[in-house]
């Protein structure tokens, strides 16, 4: 199936075209057949030459019906300019075309309309060039007449060809549902309609009100007019919601799959339209089939904020229309770069916002952002409209790598200053190094403990050697510092002799983990083990003993036992003909 919605100044035929396609009658209130004008969205549906569906959005084209017109409009992806030859181009033909621009829609035909009341030619020309400058830009045109049906097979077959260009709709996305319509069903409760633009909806499918957050349960679905147990994108669907009041749903509200999308009454958006400065302190932004009042803050010259009247579930990278209503003015698109953007309290922050903004398109990009937010939670970004694939540092939280790195030097930093102010405690609290690093999670502060910081009972200790007797403790960070660039080399048993570390000393530092025993007198620094992992996870795999002691540049004295000791510790595994692989990279 495929959506359409209909655009034209008022009374230029725009029903009557769907009525001569559909058989079906668009305009479904009585008040509208007796005034001869759509006042609210119409729906109707054909099958096509191909066989496929064709759905319509049918709008009013009066003037002061606009805020419906881009109700329709707004979840749909392409559009039928109508306007009729024998009054050609009008304020409504330019203010619909104008939404369409803003919102981007770059699918559509021009339709002339009333070609038996006066010649098509110069309403076709003059609407072609108007479409030409816009996201339309040249498309198909037809001239039809709904009375002797003039031009409707050609309509028809420019239909089919418009349908096989159509994007294919991502299913598997997750569903916002923008309600159009909602009223009751006696014995079936509230239905809501919309156009579903991307995903699949079920039955018994679980989704959220947009608007409270509230869980409901599908109960049954109807695509065009028939109940069906399941609706993939792009349809018009009619959704019968389990247990939801008809008084708490409303056209602009959505429905949305569960954790998918984040509520924001703030968004930084770039415009496409009038200049950021030119703008009126507040205008309507109208989205999906949603109309809100916004308050605008320029920041950039084509960079606004918006502070919602209401919040919406947006995502990065939604086109919008901001409107002034008074003056009947599409001001312009708008493409929304961040719906989670930080607060500008401190003096310059709009200035330096609107260089971030700047750099911004509106793609969703999982590095960027990291950047910009240094952590952040997985689920907070996903429902931005990021894709994750970066592995969590801790818990649910991502974290920015140079910043991470960062984090990691200034650990270190506060828990020896921690070590010289309170010399009598073993280590700094995790709670009270939360609080220096100025981080959201303990998670985080445990997770940055790396060796030679331990985490031990609620506190971080700078060094394991601290806890050893004065000699080892001095032998340790001899070898530390003799070591620290060849971690897979080992010192010598008479190295070990002459720095006095014995097997009970060895026994001791291996114990506080400042050394780790591969063998009787073979010992290398505490995370040396890890780090050979990520050097044997670039080997070729499988790889032989001989294969990793080159690539770790050691001798076999290290390497017998260090490849032991990753077999047991399940990171590598050794294979029947005595070659082995990494399992799992950790680190
Ligand atoms: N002669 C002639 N009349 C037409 C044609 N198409 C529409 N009309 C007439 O034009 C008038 C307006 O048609 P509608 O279809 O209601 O126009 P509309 O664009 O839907 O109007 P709104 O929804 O109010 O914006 C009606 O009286 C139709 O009968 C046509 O091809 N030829
Ligand atoms: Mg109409």
């Amino acid at each position: 199936m495929w959506v359409v919605a209909t655009a034209g100044h008022v009374d230029h035929g725009k029903s009557t075209l769907v009525r001569a396609l559909t058989g079906m009658e668009p305009d479904r209130w009585a008040e509208e057949r007796r005034r001869g004008m759509t006042i609210d969205l119409g729906f109707a549906w054909a099958t096509l030459p191909s066989g496929g569906t064709v759905a319509f959005v049918d709008v009013p084209g009066h003037e002061r019906f606009v805020p419906n017109m881009l109700a329709g409009v707004g979840p749909v992806p392409a559009a039928l300019v109508v306007v009729a030859a024998d009054e050609g181009w009008m304020p409504q033909s330019a203010e619909h075309l104008a939404a369409l621009d803003a919102l981007g829609v770059s699918y559509g035909l021009l339709v002339v309309t009333r070609a038996d009341l006066a010649d098509p030619g110069p309403a076709l020309a003059r609407a072609r060039a108007e479409l030409a400058v816009t996201s339309l830009g040249a498309v198909e045109a037809v001239a039809v007449s709904a009375v002797t049906g003039a031009g409707l097979p050609e309509l028809r077959a420019a239909l089919d060809r418009l349908a096989a260009r159509l994007p294919a709709p991502a299913v598997d996305a997750p569903v916002r549902l923008w309600v159009d319509r909602c009223f009751t069903v006696r014995g079936s409760g509230t239905v809501v309609t919309g156009t579903l633009g991307a995903g699949r909806l079920r039955v018994d499918d679980e989704l959220e009100l947009a608007a409270t957050g509230e869980p409901v349960r599908v109960r049954g679905l109807h695509r065009l007019g028939v109940a069906a147990g399941r609706a993939d994108a792009v349809a018009r669907v009619a959704v019968n919601l389990r247990g939801v009041p008809r008084d708490r749903l409303a056209r602009g509200d959505a429905l949305l799959t569960p954790g998918r999308f984040r509520l924001t009454d703030l968004l930084d958006v770039r415009l496409a339209g009038d200049p950021a400065a030119d703008l009126p302190a507040t205008l309507t932004l109208h989205v999906g089939s949603a109309a809100v009042p916004a308050r605008v803050r320029p920041l950039g010259p084509d960079t606004v904020r918006l502070r919602l009247a209401r919040p919406l579930p947006l995502l990065v990278g939604d086109r919008a229309l901001l409107r002034d209503p008074g003056r009947h003015h599409v001001a312009g698109g708008v493409t929304v770069l961040d719906v989670a953007p930080p607060p500008l309290a401190r003096r310059g922050a709009a200035a330096a916002r609107a260089a971030v903004l700047a750099g911004l398109d509106g793609r969703p990009d999982l590095a960027g952002e990291l950047r910009r937010r240094r952590l952040a939670r997985v689920t907070d970004l996903v429902r931005t409209g990021v894709e994750v694939t970066a592995r969590p540092v801790a818990g649910d939280w991502l974290a920015d790598p140079e910043h991470w790195r960062q984090l990691a030097v200034r650990l270190g930093e506060e828990v020896t200053r921690y070590g010289r102010e309170h010399p009598l405690e073993p280590g700094a609290p995790v709670e009270l190094l939360r609080r220096r690093l100025e981080l959201p999670d303990r998670a985080l502060v445990e997770a940055l403990v790396r060796p030679p910081l331990r985490l031990r009972a609620g506190r971080v200790t700078a060094s394991a050697a601290d806890a050893l007797p004065e000699p080892v403790a001095r032998a340790v960070a001899r070898i530390r510092a003799e070591y620290a660039d060849r971690p897979f080399r080992a010192p010598e048993a008479a190295d070990l002799a002459d720095l006095g570390l014995g097997p009970r000393e060895i026994g001791a530092a291996v114990r506080a983990g400042a050394l780790l025993r591969l063998a009787e007198n073979v010992v290398l620094l505490p995370g040396a083990a890890d780090a050979a992992v990520r050097v044997l996870a670039g080997l070729p795999q499988p790889f032989t003993l001989s294969a990793a002691r080159r690539a770790l540049d050691t001798t076999r004295r290290v390497a017998v036992p260090l490849l032991e000791l990753l077999d047991r510790r399940g990171a590598t595994r050794r294979l029947p003909d005595d070659a082995r692989i990494v399992v799992v990279a950790c680190g």
